[in-house]
């Protein structure tokens, strides 16, 4: 698949952009219809927690994989803003003393740092909530049912067989229950792991354009079939940057994982054999995407992005 140079780093900007202008404006003070107010510190800290400066690689996702069946560019925009959200809030809860206490996250201080905890928590929930009250507008798509499954989508990616489900295991394999007892897990045990905790998200990226351009299910299988992909290089990336990248850089601690015994494809297969694999699942990705042929180049170059990242 060809693609001109830079293309994928100016799509992903562009998105970054527009996203930015998106949640600024949803995130107004203004109540909408049906709120009786926003309460300010509760906004300032959601605001604080979306409008800093994440990649937008989810919305990205969206906007992209929309783009391989001419859906509106502002409807594409929504369900990214609605998906980064989600992803937002899972960071603040995240980094949360709870959690994995982070005082850093994209180069400031993490939200109970700047706030407290308790706005902390309640911004990570009033920030997925928020979430299904995008996909739930008329703009998103006019015919209901296209929002729906894009409700359920994103509810079972996010929810109990999904992110949250998957950072559960995480926090058994931690052994930070049962008295300290790690969850000792072999490859698969970590590759299911990593592909409800992190994958879920990047997977709804990817099949959310398939639901909004109304796709065929061999389209929307080849979607979520690099989604999955998709989501399995980004964790591993991820996880080779805390072994080998620098705080600086990352914005956030580095090192963490090896220190808190975290279950990753690292620590199981070493750093060579997951570099291997890494960029395995590269050529995976342009296999995943050949019904769709030289439309799909972005995103075949997006998988690369991902295995490559330095941040
Ligand atoms: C607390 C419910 C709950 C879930 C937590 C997000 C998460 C699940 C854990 C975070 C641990 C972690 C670093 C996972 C690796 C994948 C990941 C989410 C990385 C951060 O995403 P980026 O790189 O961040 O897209 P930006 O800042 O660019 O948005």
């Amino acid at each position: 698949m060809n693609l001109p140079a830079g293309s994928f780093q100016s799509q992903l900007t562009a998105v970054a952009a527009d996203t930015e202008r998106l949640l600024t404006e949803l995130l107004a003070a203004k109540p909408v219809d049906g709120e009786l107010a926003r309460p300010n510190r509760l906004l300032d800290a959601m605001r604080y927690a979306t409008l800093n400066g994440g990649k937008r690689f989810r919305p990205f996702l969206v906007a992209a994989s929309a783009s391989l069946f001419d859906v509106s560019r502002q409807r594409a925009l929504l369900v990214g803003a609605a998906l980064e959200c989600v992803h937002c809030y899972s960071l603040v809860h995240d980094d949360l003393p709870a959690m994995d206490d982070d005082d850093l996250r994209r180069g400031q201080p993490t939200a109970h740092k700047k706030y407290d905890e308790a706005t902390a928590i309640l911004a990570g929930d009033g920030l997925l909530t928020f979430a299904f009250d995008i996909l739930a507008r008329d703009e998103v798509h006019p015919d209901p049912a296209v929002r729906g499954e894009l409700v359920l989508a994103l509810a079972r990616g996010a929810g109990l067989g999904g992110m949250v489900g998957g950072q559960m295991l995480d926090l058994a394999a931690e052994g930070r229950f049962d008295n300290g007892r790690r969850q000792s897990l072999n490859e698969q045990g970590v590759a299911t792991l990593q592909a409800m905790k992190t994958g879920a998200l990047l997977r709804f990226g990817c099949i959310a354009g398939g639901i909004l351009g109304q796709a065929r299910a061999y389209e929307r299988a080849a979607l979520d079939r690099y989604g999955d992909i998709v989501g399995k290089a980004f964790q591993i990336a991820d996880d080779l940057l805390d072994v080998e990248g620098d705080s600086a850089t990352l914005g956030k601690a580095a090192g963490k994982d090896a220190e808190a015994g975290k279950a990753t494809l690292v620590a199981v297969l070493g750093i060579e054999k997951a570099k291997a694999r890494l960029k395995s699942l590269v050529g995976e990705a342009e296999t995943a995407l050949k019904p769709f042929g030289n439309r799909a180049a972005v995103l075949a170059e997006a998988a690369r992005f991902v295995a490559e990242r330095k941040a």
